[in-house]
């Protein structure tokens, strides 16, 4: 990552092409993240989406994140995705979920019965950046009821040992889905798997499950066996009816995700932050639950990087991917590891060219165009500038955010996820949070 790349001279075209990708996927208050993959509103995403569209429209932008509690539980759980009323192409759909039989919606809509990293706090503060004063303190009160109920929630339901660290039941939380680690601890749930696929029929019985199949390559998506593993796990979560005192008797993975946690960390600074703003008090034990999220933080770091942890066994799982550099956007990391952890995201390993890969490139798992095992995610980039940043590490952050620029640009399109090693996109060429956090870089 030494290279200053050049910026390209027409960047106009590519910012009214961002915009009429948005446009493409606005619903009305919710943004899918893709036409062709994602018909519905991930939570994650409206996140990110929210963070781009300040820059056009602040008003559409806090719509976007109000939105999201329109999926809200009576536990507080705000879903990774509420699902639209939509001809559904989508693999996992409320059919497969069936959270209507356990759960209403604040707004009676169908969910999925799981979460996703929660962005909010962050996409509010900046999009309440972007409003007059009067109306940032609307926003912020409308907001922050349900705000306040998700992050409970995630402290409590998810930390039920009271042990700091929050814990996920399902890779789709980690918005990461087939990071090595997730599913090195996903695949041992279905020993009998390959048994299991052979009696289902062949391969291709479940290629037809698989509808995204047919939209991108199949070999830069998961495969038909992984996909079947992770449906699994929604099957024994939907058993133990989404409650944590359920699944932990199961066997499903359990993982004290890194990357969730940082942004968690970060989230409740924001959320201290607009509380403040707003004239809210936080409740004193979520207050006391944020500080001991900061503190396990430590208990996630192992000689050189930090690593997510198995909730039942507490060993680390050490199989390193870019969620180790995330405590840097959380602003836990204490001063005599900063040099080390930039000096490890910079060099070619994971910054083979053109961004931070997802997985460092000599990794035995690593393929450069295969969803979260190599690709550059434009969302997880722009965290990472900011982490930078707010270690004093400007050129770096710097330097970083070109590349991405330079990276979108290239291809002239707003894909899913980019190859480190020669630029090239895949997934969706017509990718929300890629346009969104585009139209935040050029701003
Ligand atoms: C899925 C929507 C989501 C993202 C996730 C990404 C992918 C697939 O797409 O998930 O079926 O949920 O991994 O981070 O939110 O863009």
């Amino acid at each position: 990552g030494t290279s200053v790349p050049t910026l390209p001279s027409d960047l106009q075209d590519l910012r009214a092409t961002a915009l009429e990708v948005l446009r493409g996927n606005d619903l009305g208050d919710v943004t899918r993240p893709s036409p062709t993959l994602y018909p519905h509103q991930w939570l994650w995403d409206s996140c990110f989406i929210a963070i781009g569209l300040r820059h056009v429209d602040p008003a559409r932008a806090a719509a976007e994140v109000l939105s999201l509690l329109r999926g809200q539980w009576p536990n507080g759980m705000i879903p990774h995705v509420i699902f639209a009323e939509v001809d559904d192409f989508y693999h996992a759909g409320p059919q497969r979920w069936r959270c209507d039989r356990y759960v209403v919606t604040a707004s009676g809509a169908q969910s999925t019965g799981i979460t996703q990293p929660p962005m909010i706090a962050e996409a509010a503060v900046r999009v309440g950046e972007m409003l007059d004063p009067k109306a940032r303190i609307d926003f912020y009160r409308a907001l922050l009821p349900g705000l306040i109920r998700f992050h409970e929630f995630l402290h409590t339901e998810r930390d039920p040992d009271d042990e700091g660290l929050v814990t996920l039941v399902h890779s789709w939380e980690s918005g990461m889905d087939n990071t090595p680690p997730w599913m090195e601890a996903t695949l041992p749930i279905t020993p009998r798997r390959v048994k299991v696929l052979r009696r289902l029929g062949t391969a291709e019985a479940l290629d037809a499950l698989r509808r995204d199949a047919k939209e991108v390559p199949a070999e830069e998506r998961l495969t038909s066996a992984d996909l079947f593993t992770l449906y699994r796990v929604v099957r024994e979560l939907r058993r133990s009816c989404y409650s944590f005192r359920n699944i932990r008797e199961t066997e499903v993975p359990l993982v004290q995700d890194v990357a969730f946690n940082a942004i968690l960390v970060r989230a409740n600074d924001h959320l201290v932050e607009i509380a403040a703003e707003a004239g809210v008090k936080l409740p004193k034990r979520l207050t006391r639950s944020m500080r001991r999220c900061r503190e396990a933080m430590e208990q996630l770091w192992s000689q050189s990087t930090y690593f997510s942890r198995d909730f039942r066994t507490g060993e680390l799982l050490r199989h390193e991917t870019v969620g180790g550099f995330l405590p840097l956007y959380a602003g836990v990391v204490p001063e005599e590891r900063i040099d080390g952890l930039v000096k490890a995201m910079t060099s070619p390993r994971y910054w083979p060219r053109y961004g931070v890969a997802s997985v460092p490139a000599d990794d035995p798992a690593f393929l450069p165009r295969c969803y979260w095992q190599g690709p550059v995610w434009v969302n997880i980039n722009w965290l990472l500038a900011d982490g930078l940043e707010r270690y004093g590490r400007l050129e770096a952050a710097r330097e970083l955010r070109a590349n991405v620029l330079n990276l979108i640009s290239s291809s002239g399109q707003m894909f899913e996820y980019y190859s480190p090693l020669d630029g090239t996109g895949a997934g969706s060429n017509s990718f929300s949070w890629t346009a969104a956090l585009l139209l935040d870089l050029l701003a």
